[in-house]
């Protein structure tokens, strides 16, 4: 198996990210990883309601966006959120305790992992409405655009999204007013138990945002450093005013569209060949191949496992909210 990530071949004549920076890279997939396997455990036990979607496989591309991201930057995700709240810097703790109904959880424990809202690290939310994150993003990056301090937003959607009108009205108002948004394509190949080439018009996605003028890239998402170095491209350019870029990572969600999803509608062995091009393993074998001792990564490994143990333990602790908590946050 090829461990040759875009860090080792990059000809773009960007400054390529330092050996430290590649670790944090390795530690955000996997703490997302470590923690989508409990999620998966807890809801299995009962302990989480509703339905929960998984991105296990899709790391890299939360990760290599949001690495580039400022504090103060915006993103917002979609159902299959988790990957993009912790890339974004959400607390493993209150993450948690919001996906287990916990009141000490981001929203008081009463959205669950679908309307996770994290003011604090410019996260506008998750959302059960395909492309319902597409028009927040645009309107963060038209406020950014105002207040004049180089902020970008981002909008995290499935291949989904790809019809929905919404898409093409904001990427249309986002190329007109130069805003400075990233749209980015988590193309899976699935929208729930549907391949996209049964409901998908086009030579190619990228085609959406080449029609509105919009610098658009089709990228390896299983590639966190290839996605990073998109990403990169598109953010300065976002910063310095150049407007809107479009980028679509090609993924794949390892698990079924919500826990408990049968999969029957998958081919067996584009599922064996997608998991043989894990974005951790992949750059797991990376670091090692760099010289990090497989010890090291090991002990990662197992702190991030304790960091989730951890936070699990403080959610069960805490309590639900209350009939009384009904009106907090709640404005008119
Ligand atoms: C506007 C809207 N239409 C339909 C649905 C039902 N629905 C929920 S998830 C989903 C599939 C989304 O697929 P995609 O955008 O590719 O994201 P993925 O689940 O593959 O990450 C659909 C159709 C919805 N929630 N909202």
């Amino acid at each position: 198996m090829s461990t040759s990530l875009q860090i080792a071949t990059a000809s773009s004549g960007q400054p390529q990210p330092s050996a430290e920076e590649v670790l944090h890279l390795f530690r955000h997939m996997q703490l997302i990883r470590a923690f989508e396997e409990q999620v998966r455990n807890l809801y299995s036990g009962g302990a989480i309601p509703g339905l929960v979607h998984l991105c296990a496989g899709q790391e890299a591309v939360a990760v290599g966006v949001c690495c580039l991201l400022r504090a103060d930057d915006m993103i917002a995700s979609n159902h299959r959120g988790h990957g993009h709240c912790l890339a974004k810097g959400a607390d493993v703790v209150r993450l948690m305790a919001e996906v287990m109904g916990r009141r000490t959880g981001y929203c008081l424990g009463r959205s669950g992992s679908l309307h996770i809202f994290d003011a604090a690290n410019g996260n506008l939310g998750t959302t059960g409405i395909v492309g319902g994150g597409i028009p927040l993003a645009a309107g963060a990056a038209l406020s950014a655009k105002r207040r004049g301090r180089r902020q970008v937003a981002v909008a995290f959607f499935g291949d989904g999204a790809l019809n929905q009108g919404l898409l093409f009205e904001v990427m249309n108002m986002a190329a007109i007013w130069r805003l400075p948004v990233l749209f980015v394509c988590e193309n899976n190949g699935f929208g729930e138990f549907t391949a996209i080439e049964d409901v998908t018009a086009g030579p190619d996605p990228i085609a959406r945002g080449l029609a509105f003028g919009i610098p658009s890239e089709t990228v390896d998402g299983m590639d966190v450093l290839a996605v990073r170095a998109a990403a990169q491209r598109a953010l300065e350019r976002a910063r310095d005013g150049g407007g809107p870029s479009f980028l679509v990572c090609n993924t794949y969600r390892f698990g079924g569209h919500h826990v408990g999803d049968k999969q029957d509608y998958k081919d067996d062995a584009d599922a064996k060949a997608w998991r043989q091009k894990d974005p951790i393993e992949r750059l797991g074998r990376w670091l090692q191949d760099s010289g990090m001792a497989a010890i090291t990564i090991a002990a990662l490994r197992q702190d991030i496992d304790a960091e989730v143990r951890a936070a699990i333990d403080l959610a069960k602790a805490a309590p639900y909210p209350t009939a009384d908590d009904l009106g907090t946050h709640l404005h008119a």
